[in-house]
């Protein structure tokens, strides 16, 4: 779907995101941002993070959405699980700072 440009940019803003607001816990921002608690990441639940760590404008959203949804969604059920969601950022062994390109 996207660029590497976008999607570094994605990385960046989610990486700065997570780290100001959550000390650097993805899985606290997932369970944050997981409303209903079903364990997954719907695309309004997605929405509402993109918004928040400030990816996209009310008119583009939808299509981040769209785009990161198709790009980590393995299992083909429309949401972001835990898992599919590490993929966003690899918190493996690459430091902050590297692009991994993983996304
Ligand atoms: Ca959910
Ligand atoms: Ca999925």
């Amino acid at each position: 779907m996207a660029t590497k440009e976008q999607r570094r940019m994605i990385d960046d803003k989610m990486t700065v995101f997570v780290n100001t607001w959550f000390n650097g816990n993805y899985k606290a921002a997932f369970n944050d941002y997981d409303t209903d608690r079903n364990g997954v990441l719907d695309k309004e639940e997605l929405k509402r993070l993109l918004m928040d760590a400030g990816i996209g404008t009310g008119l583009t959203r939808w299509l981040w959405a769209n785009g990161i949804i198709a790009e980590l969604d393995k299992d083909g059920d429309n949401a972001i699980s835990w898992e599919e969601f590490l993929a966003v950022h690899d918190t493996g062994g690459a430091a902050s700072g590297s692009s991994s390109g993983r996304w």
